[in-house]
């Protein structure tokens, strides 16, 4: 690592990941990765909050590993690993949860919105996710997170904490910073585009996955929910044709003023299928790109394990000035 500032994000391996994921995390990822030591991982433990079927997380992982190294991460200049493959993230996530709060966490977003959609299963890991999450961040001394604006409180409550211990122990975190990208920074559903676009949805037509193919995309867009009237502009009363309007210039690179009057005078019907096929010639090369690493098992083991070596460098680094800190004993190796 050199002096560069340090950048890290994680991603949660619960499912194929859609293009919210991609236009609010993963696209500026190869970009960051020069002018940052970039710490990519894989949030494999936050998934347990939800239930999942071993085989099915098993192959999300490795998914997840391909689709980082076809979006352009380089392991040549950044680390790219497995939560679970780092124990200090879980160990450092229990020296934060004597300083956190009940209360600061039952009023998370993300809790109370995955509270009423697995009313079976509200665990406590569920309500802890942001504390697992300050530690993923506080570990490696970061200074900036790329993350979509829905982690934005979670990210909040990371700088809290680190406050907090500073403030209560002297001075042993970076403070991290949020890097929130303007034009792509909540991705709706097409389904309700009241709600974020999630890849845990239950309805298949409320995101389009990085695994969709050209067909299955333009087919869902043109089921997205949008207004009776026929107008193609951003406004708070037309949520679903605004959300198609952000996917269209996030893809394109174009700005609302140049999109809406591209489509003035053109249908609901055209303007969909137009958003459609901007969406799929981006993300056909990078599927097929994925297909490649996902066939080499053993290439994307060496990459983890590799990284893992080196992320678990830096973390221990600051877990042991953790441990100090709160008065316990390190062991004697
Ligand atoms: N709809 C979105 N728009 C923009 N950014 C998004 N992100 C997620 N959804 C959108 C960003 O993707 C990164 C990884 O997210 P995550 O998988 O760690 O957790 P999440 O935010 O809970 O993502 P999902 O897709 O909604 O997963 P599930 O369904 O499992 O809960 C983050 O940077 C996030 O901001």
């Amino acid at each position: 690592m050199d002096d560069k500032k340090i950048l890290f994000s994680a991603i949660q391996p619960s499912g194929i990941l859609t293009i919210g994921n991609y236009l609010g995390a993963l696209q500026n990822f190869k970009k960051l990765q020069d002018d940052y030591n970039g710490i990519f991982a894989i949030a494999d433990l936050h998934t347990l909050t939800v239930r999942q079927q071993p085989s099915v997380l098993r192959a999300n992982v490795y998914q997840l590993a391909a689709l980082y190294l076809a979006c352009g991460i380089d392991v040549s200049k950044s680390i790219l690993f497995a939560q679970s493959h780092v124990s200090a993230h879980a160990e450092l996530a229990w020296i934060l949860n004597t300083i956190c709060y009940p209360g600061e966490l039952s009023r998370m977003t993300q809790f109370k919105d995955k509270s009423k959609r697995h009313e079976d299963n509200i665990n406590m890991g569920l309500m802890d996710y942001p504390v697992l999450m300050a530690a993923d961040i506080l570990l490696y001394q970061t200074e900036l997170v790329p993350v979509g604006a829905d982690q934005k409180q979670h990210l909040e409550l990371s700088r809290d904490l680190a406050i907090r211990f500073n403030n209560l122990y002297g001075e042993t975190f970076k403070v991290p910073e949020g890097y929130i990208s303007k034009s792509s920074a909540r991705i709706m559903s097409l389904a309700d585009p009241t709600r974020k676009m999630s890849k845990s949805d239950a309805n298949l037509n409320a995101f389009i996955s990085m695994d969709d193919d050209k067909d299955t995309i333009i087919r869902k867009f043109k089921r997205a929910v949008t207004d009776s009237d026929n107008k193609i502009v951003v406004s708070p009363e037309k949520p679903g044709i605004s959300n198609l309007l952000s996917i269209y210039c996030a893809f394109t690179g174009l700005t609302f003023e140049q999109a809406q009057e591209y489509f003035e005078g053109k249908g609901y019907g055209d303007f969909k299928i137009a958003v459609g096929e901007v969406v799929a010639d981006k993300i056909d090369p990078i599927r097929l790109e994925k297909n490649k690493f996902l066939s080499d098992k053993q290439y994307l083991d060496s990459v983890l394990s590799e990284g893992a070596n080196k992320a678990e460098r830096l973390a221990y680094r600051t877990l042991n000035k953790v441990y100090k800190k709160v008065g316990l004993v390190l062991r004697n190796r």
